[in-house]
């Protein structure tokens, strides 16, 4: 007998930017990320997200592969320079229909929309203007932007979210400067990362002062660290690094303040995040309905005298990265009993029970969704068929993770692997793959279903019983 509940959705997720290309097309504006990734050096071999999987011209397609997988929903995201070019303002209807169209076409096949408002692509418009993220008046833009959102696609979409992993476009966004907008300025970072809480709260106040039937969340990295030793200074650091990773940005969505002990060190090592009145109250006043959970990883953590830096692997050439970690608070070490990815990402299903846990632990019995989990690879192809039993492994194993979470009483609600089709991987390019759908580059973009499509197939007719 199955432990996932009747009604669970077996999805799977994109993003706007790593998935539709049409950067230019039909009036759409840029994004910063159009603008960052053509800029020397920032991507794996230059590769960027024009083009894509060019979903955006083909997603009936697609989403017919989505029905026959047997999806339940889709978690994607919309491109807000698409809908707003400049930000804020003059609407592209053209950019509103594509997605009104998609919602529609997923809807005829019964696979329920999961919408993420914001998965990185700021419009560069917004930037230029006022610093975007680093600029208060990012609030009152985001709220705009938003409630378009709602208003436009609300009568058929009941599943949102604010944004997805603060961690990773605010962290490499503004500390180690491998995203746009290329800082390393941990002052001005704390203090974007505080406009996007506002922000956060200010939409979800939106959304139900708007009477939208449904529900709003906000997606994290879920990512246990344990210490390395039990060392006094390894565990000090390893506090540090959950304070950071968990605490920072889970406690302001879900508990409507910051977590007292790191915030205590922000202000006293930064004089940030500053509050303008008002804005405790706003946090505290809109907290979300939901968290989704995208987990890949576990990290172990050591104290730091050395390392300054994320020197990330982005060629899949195993340990082909180098030092990770903030000098004086923590780095990330490898784990000498751990099984790694070729992307040296470490391979822990029961990671991803024990982190539920531990959620459940701080915050209480909060509706989960994982909205991301997945295998990044090189699949083999042999004869021509995608042979990706590795991505199968990981996946049943994950998704016996999940199940032993909900046996233990958690109330996740819904599986989201990445990702539905092979697409762009931020800093990776195409040769990262996570999808069930093959994309050929060499032959117009044909899509061809791997051998985990059809292992999908079953999991999703048994409600995870076949793995
Ligand atoms: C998450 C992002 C996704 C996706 C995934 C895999 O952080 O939300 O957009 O890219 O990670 O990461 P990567 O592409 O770096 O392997």
């Amino acid at each position: 007998m199955s432990q996932f509940p009747k009604d669970f959705l077996w999805g799977a997720a994109t993003a706007a930017y790593q998935v539709e290309g049409a950067h230019d097309a039909d009036g759409k504006g840029l994004s910063v990320w159009d603008v960052f990734s053509h800029l020397p050096g920032t991507t794996h071999e230059g590769t960027n997200g024009d083009v894509a999987a060019d979903h955006y011209h083909r997603f009936k397609e697609d989403v017919a592969l989505m029905a026959e997988l047997g999806m339940t929903s889709y978690r994607f995201s919309i491109s807000w320079p698409r809908v707003l070019p400049n930000g804020t303002g003059e609407v592209n209807e053209a950019g509103v229909k594509f997605y009104s169209d998609l919602i529609d076409e997923l809807l005829r096949h019964n696979i329920r929309p999961m919408i993420t408002l914001y998965h990185w692509d700021l419009p560069q418009a917004l930037q230029d203007k006022f610093g975007g993220w680093a600029g208060r008046e990012i609030v009152d833009a985001f709220d705009e932007y938003a409630r378009l959102c709602y208003q436009r696609f609300g009568d058929r979409v009941d599943l949102w979210s604010t944004f997805n992993e603060t961690i990773v476009f605010i962290g490499m966004g503004y500390f180690t400067g491998q995203h746009p907008p290329k800082l390393k300025d941990p002052k001005l970072g704390i203090q974007a990362c505080h406009h996007v809480f506002l922000s956060n709260a200010r939409a979800v106040k939106s959304f139900r002062e708007m009477g939208i039937k449904g529900q709003i969340g906000f997606v994290n990295v879920l990512q246990p660290n344990d210490p390395i030793s039990q060392e006094p200074e390894d565990l000090r650091a390893w506090e540090i690094a959950e304070g950071i990773y968990t605490h920072w940005l889970y406690d302001p969505v879900l508990k409507g303040e910051y977590p007292h002990d790191m915030l205590e060190m922000a202000q006293a090592a930064f004089g940030v995040p500053e509050f303008h009145p008002g804005d405790a109250e706003l946090l505290k006043e809109n907290i979300v309905d939901f968290i989704g959970l995208n987990y890949y990883k576990r990290e172990m953590v050591a104290r730091n005298d050395d390392v300054q830096g994320f020197d990330l692997n982005t060629s899949g050439q195993k340990g082909s990265g180098g030092g990770m970690g903030f000098k004086g608070l923590f780095k990330i070490v490898k784990n000498p009993n751990g099984v790694y990815t070729d992307w040296d990402w470490e391979i822990y299903p029961e990671g991803l029970t024990d982190a539920i846990g531990r959620i459940r632990h701080r915050y209480g019995e909060v509706p989960i969704y994982i909205t991301e989990n997945g295998l990044g690879a090189k699949d083999p192809i042999v004869d021509g068929a995608v042979l990706d039993q590795p991505r199968i492994d990981y996946l049943s194993e994950h998704i016996r993770a999940v199940g032993r979470a909900i046996e233990l009483g958690a109330d996740v609600r819904g599986y989201y692997p990445w990702s539905f089709i092979d697409l762009l991987s931020w800093l990776n390019g195409y040769q990262k793959q996570y999808g069930f759908v093959y994309i050929d580059r060499e032959n117009n973009l044909a899509r061809k279903k791997k051998l985990s499509f059809e292992w999908y197939q079953k999991v999703i007719r048994s409600n995870g019983d076949e793995l």
